[in-house]
């Protein structure tokens, strides 16, 4: 039995959602703690794919209990329309458990989302438009509405009121925006509580009793390390704390009940949104990469920007995350490359910088070191033993793992869960 947190070391799309399905076949419990549907996490059964959003990636499995913490913002609407799509695939959410703490996503936060990133223009932050860093605003601000009064009609009813009010101001004066009516939007959502409210309950307490009781427990993180509001690319970041802490009080479970820390990592870097990005490609190898990886935003079809694997953003995702292991996915989106590069550092006013920099401006106008592999130019993706990888595929992991100072347990060379060797 054990604890184990799957977290992005990137900026998301690692393939967390692939590496949280396959451990599910061992787990209890998965859990969700931070994010919302601007989450996008894609699993491959046989010829089937799944896009989840806010649903954690063990909602295929019958028996897995699938929690979504306090510390996960929750659309009503789209976590009512994504249990619909599952329903019509034949997959029943028996065992969705969601947290009375979590706080609601409201129409004014997704209106407001989209009003600020057209108001900073070019300075936007390229956020998914699903209302996330707003809702985050007011839950920190102490004015959110959570799960729990929404189940309470007459308290729900105050609190939209109140909130309305206050709301529009904004999007009128600001914003030159149409009102809400605060009463359209209680009918919407009494309607929601009422689909919602069989899944409701104290997911801290049922957690920790899982874990006491000597059950497998998974926690998924979403987005990635460099997209965390502390540790991350500030300010273009997301709302909340995907790295491993983000967990405890995400979940309410503490720390000295988590055992594992699985580091997701994409063989390459990709990056959705505004923001540094150092080894950025802007060539045809990053196009490549993109062809190739189909890298586009699982929830909003963006192109992501692709480059090569990052070892500094790695290792300093091993350090704030404390990672016990790697999953390494995607190795054979390189599989056709002559030759394949490792950032190893930044230059920046003549110096080489081997740590992740605090300050945005360095990351921005940092030039990328790298050292130069040679490729393996062969198929990977039916390889099912780590010891028959091309000998130059080995050395790439092998110096991916000396570089990041962190063991591979898992290695991932294609969608579908038979392309998954598991190392350790
Ligand atoms: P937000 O919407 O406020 O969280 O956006 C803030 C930044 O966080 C980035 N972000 C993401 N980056 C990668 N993947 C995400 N999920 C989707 C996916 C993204 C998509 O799986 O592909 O479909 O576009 C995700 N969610 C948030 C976002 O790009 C901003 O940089
Ligand atoms: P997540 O947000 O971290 O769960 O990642 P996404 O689902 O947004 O993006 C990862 C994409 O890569 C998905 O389309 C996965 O099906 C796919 N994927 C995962 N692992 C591999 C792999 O090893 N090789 C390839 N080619 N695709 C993979
Ligand atoms: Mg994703």
């Amino acid at each position: 039995m054990s604890t184990t947190v799957v977290v992005g070391t990137q900026w998301g799309d690692e393939g967390k959602g692939k590496i949280t399905d396959m451990l599910c076949q061992e787990a209890d419990v998965v859990g969700r703690y931070q994010g919302g549907n601007n989450a996008g996490h894609t699993v491959v059964v046989e010829d089937e794919e799944y896009k989840l959003h806010l649903i954690p990636s063990g909602i295929l499995y019958e028996d897995t209990k699938c929690v979504i913490g306090n510390g996960v913002v929750i659309d009503p609407k789209v976590l009512i329309e994504e249990l619909d799509n599952l329903a019509e695939r034949g997959i029943e959410a028996n065992n969705l458990y969601l947290s009375s703490k979590a706080h609601i996503i409201m129409p004014y936060h997704r209106m407001l989302d989209n009003a600020e990133e057209t108001r900073k223009g070019n300075d936007k932050i390229g956020t998914t438009g699903k209302g996330i860093g707003p809702v985050y605003r007011d839950k920190i601000g102490r004015f959110g509405i959570r799960l729990e009064d929404l189940l309470d009609e007459e308290v729900f009813k105050a609190k939209v009121k109140e909130m309305v009010e206050l709301k529009n101001l904004i999007l009128e004066k600001v914003y030159g925006m149409d009102p809400l009516d605060a009463d359209e939007i209680i009918e919407e959502y009494l309607d929601y509580a009422e689909q919602l409210e069989s899944y409701v309950v104290d997911s801290s307490l049922l957690l920790n009793q899982e874990i006491d009781d000597g059950h497998d427990v998974l926690f998924e993180g979403a987005q990635g390390t460099l997209l965390d509001i502390d540790h991350g690319t500030y300010p273009f970041v997301t709302s909340s704390n995907p790295t491993s802490g983000g967990v405890c009080s995400g979940s309410g479970v503490g720390p000295t009940k988590i055992d594992n820390v699985l580091g997701v990592v994409k063989a390459y870097t990709t990056r959705v949104g505004e923001g540094p990005f150092p080894a950025e490609l802007e060539d045809e190898t990053g196009e490549h990469l993109r062809d190739k990886g189909h890298e586009f935003g699982t929830t909003t079809g963006r192109p992501r920007r692709c480059g090569w694997f990052d070892a500094v953003i790695v290792k300093y995702a091993a350090r704030v995350n404390g990672l016990t292991g790697l999953a390494l996915t995607k190795l054979d989106v390189l599989d056709e490359l002559e030759e394949i590069k490792i950032c190893t550092g930044y230059r920046y006013e003549g110096e080489v910088l081997t740590e992740f920099p605090t300050n945005e401006e360095i990351l921005t106008d940092c030039e990328p070191v790298y050292e130069t592999l040679p490729g393996w130019e062969e198929d990977t993706t039916e390889i099912t033993n780590y010891e028959n990888l091309p000998a130059n595929a080995k050395q790439y992991i092998e110096r991916i793992c000396e570089l990041t100072g962190v063991k591979l347990d898992i290695l991932s060379v294609g969608p579908k869960r038979k392309q998954t060797m598991m190392i350790n």
